[in-house]
């Protein structure tokens, strides 16, 4: 083992200027003022509001109060120093029914978010969509329905008419991989629909709407601003016998299924063998994966942890379902009889049970830059949930976090340092928020939400990363 490798806890490594430091947050997560000025409802309205589908059963209805508190937010993001911040716009609120009017209030809340992070020297990195997909879209059939990819089109010209002027960095879609295989597949996620075909409708959707999006930006921005699409990549270690063929199986369904079309005009062909029992790809039309094969000018990573999975053999869909073998979560291929279980993977955990890695961001960094040489990248995600707990003084110690933190920027600066084309790097997240299924269980913040009163307080690791970003050097 190289010297150093297994903690990546270096201090003193010195980012180069220009390296952008940021925070991200998302629409749902943190606004709240979910039926105010116009605001229509979003398929994460409706599946919070189910019961049992959310912990708690708790909604986004409140989540940060962000949408009031916007102004006194963007203090705190000034306050920590940050150069850029990572927001999503929210559809149903610039079009309520996700197609047909739009809603100026919704228009003008983005428009006093973005001047305010103007005027504070803050550079707005606006995601178009973070998962709160119209209701009346879903209604419509949803992201497997071809209809829904125009509509995110004529939206994307709607935002880009308003903010193309300002907006520093456009992103299509965040983690299309969510949206696609957790909400139509495995259904732990809005819309709740377990339908493998639709789910891989869906991915194909969701590729051409970041497309055509790009498009779309493109004709109506009369700035300069960057174009970008966040995914979540899949860091792969295998055990047992089928190790490699497990990994390929995943990494095809989970990565290269967007990046193949989006980087590369086309799907892996391995991809449409193993899913051919699923569907026959036929609503891929002709022309789609040159409208999908838009350039970008960087590639979002979001990264937490590594994953570990196993082939089995001789496992029906049925069987793999119904637990088969103690298999208990994974992926098995219709009209075939082999499945692949994610296992579980050596601690230490966050609150979140992921496995901390830090060296899988610098591999999959490194891994990125390999097979895509010409493309510059931006880690748009990174952190981690803890149990945090104030202490007598109100401060909030998060050693954890800050540890976690500071391992992860390690490893990006390792990536750097192997020659990797990284621009920056935004810490997930800036406030405690709704984390999805987790409701307001899991704090991934580096700024503390108290959910009674709303009080922001910065933790440990804010003022850590205060200390970063000023000094540009990793601190002790
Ligand atoms: O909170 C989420 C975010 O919305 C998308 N990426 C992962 C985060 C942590 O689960």
């Amino acid at each position: 083992m190289v010297e150093g490798r297994a903690d990546y806890r270096d201090a003193g490594l010195v980012f180069p200027p220009g390296f952008t430091f940021g925070s991200a947050t998302a629409s749902y997560q943190i606004e709240g003022a979910a039926t105010e000025d116009g605001r229509g409802p979003s398929i994460w309205d409706t599946f919070s509001k189910t019961p049992g589908k959310v912990w708690n059963g708790d909604t986004g209805d409140v989540a940060c109060d962000h949408y009031h508190r916007w102004e006194s937010d963007l203090d705190l993001m000034k306050d920590l120093g940050l150069e850029a911040y990572r927001f999503s716009i929210a559809w149903p609120r610039i079009m309520p029914t996700g197609t047909g009017e739009v809603n100026q209030a919704g228009l003008d809340f983005y428009a006093r978010l973005i001047d305010g992070l103007l005027a504070r020297g803050i550079r707005p990195v606006a995601t178009l969509y973070h998962w709160d997909l119209p209701q009346a879209l879903e209604d419509a059939g949803g992201w497997p329905a071809r209809a829904t990819v125009d509509a995110f089109a004529r939206y994307a010209e709607v935002v880009g008419e308003a903010f193309g002027d300002r907006a520093h960095t456009w992103t299509t879609l965040n983690e299309p991989w969510c949206s696609a295989y957790l909400g139509y597949g495995q259904g732990g996620h809005a819309p709740g629909r377990h339908e493998p075909a639709a789910a891989l409708a869906a991915v194909h959707h969701l590729n051409l709407g970041h497309g055509r999006a790009l498009q779309a930006l493109r004709a109506t921005s009369t700035g300069t601003p960057e174009y970008s699409v966040t995914l979540n990549f899949h860091v792969l270690r295998g055990v047992g016998d089928g190790a490699g063929e497990a990994m390929r199986r995943i990494d095809a369904l989970a990565n290269r299924a967007f990046t193949g079309p989006m980087l590369r005009g086309e799907y892996p062909e391995d991809l449409l063998q193993d899913t051919a029992g699923v569907t026959d790809w036929a609503f891929v039309q002709d022309g789609d994966l040159a409208d999908i094969h838009q350039p970008i000018d960087v590639l979002g990573v979001n990264y937490y942890s590594t994953a570990t999975v196993r082939l089995w053999d001789g496992v029906s869909p049925k069987q793999m379902n119904d637990g088969h073998k103690g298999v208990a979560g994974g992926t098995a291929w219709p009209g075939s009889d082999q499945a692949v279980e994610f296992v579980e993977q050596p601690g230490p955990y966050t609150a979140m049970g992921w496995n901390i890695a830090p060296e899988g961001l610098e591999e999959l960094l490194v891994s990125l830059s390999e097979q895509f040489p010409e493309q510059a990248l931006m880690v748009t995600e990174n952190g981690a949930a803890f149990d945090d707990e104030v202490a007598p003084d109100g401060s909030v110690p998060d050693p954890e976090r800050l540890d976690y933190l500071r391992r992860h920027f390690t490893a990006a600066h390792r990536a750097m340092a192997r020659g990797v084309d990284l621009r920056g790097y935004f810490v997930w997240s800036l406030l405690d928020n709704f984390e999805w299924g987790y409701g307001y269980a899991k704090r991934f913040g580096i700024v503390r939400v108290d959910f009674d009163t709303l009080e922001r307080t910065v933790k440990d690791s804010g003022r850590w990363y205060r200390e970063l970003v000023r000094t540009r050097a990793i601190p002790e």
